[in-house]
């Protein structure tokens, strides 16, 4: 089955809140569809610094805006959308088959991965043509 850019998704995370502040919590089988085998995060990016640039065959990914805010360019290889995330109680839900690029992060910015499964080069699509060859003949 094949994706596109409208099956990703800003997901309203839940908060629990109090005088001192705020916690927002993610289990598996609760508040995700599908189960976290992995988390990583992206910070001190320097200003002007741009990532991603490839696409994945399997992953599922929920990406929060832990702190600060940066911008995700998302791609089925017929249409984009830009989204901006700038709140820890929100996540993009990025579906498999999606091209991405990252951009505009902002100074102290921390971009939390919540990934679905472990991290294997195998899986990922790092030349803009191969992709659309993907996107195309499956
Ligand atoms: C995405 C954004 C938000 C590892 O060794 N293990 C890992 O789990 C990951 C994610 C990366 N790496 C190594 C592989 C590369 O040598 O770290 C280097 C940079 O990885 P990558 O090209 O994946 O980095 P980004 O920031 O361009 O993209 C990553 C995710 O891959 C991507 O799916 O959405 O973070």
């Amino acid at each position: 089955m094949q994706f596109n850019i409208e099956d990703c998704r800003i997901v309203e995370l839940p908060i629990v809140h109090n005088d001192n502040g705020n916690i927002t919590v993610m289990e598996n089988s609760v508040d995700l569809p599908f189960d976290i085998n992995r988390i990583y995060y992206l910070y001190d990016v320097p200003m002007g610094a741009e990532r991603g640039g490839h696409a994945h065959y399997k992953l599922q990914q929920y990406v929060v805006a832990a702190s600060g805010s940066f911008t995700f360019i998302l791609d089925d290889g017929q249409n984009k959308k830009e989204v901006f995330l700038n709140h820890p109680n929100k996540a993009l839900h990025i579906v498999p088959g999606i091209w991405r690029e990252m951009k505009d992060f902002s100074s102290g910015s921390i971009c939390l991965v919540l990934a679905s499964i472990a991290y294997s080069e195998d899986d990922y699509i790092r030349d803009y043509q191969d992709f659309k060859n993907y996107r195309k003949n499956g």
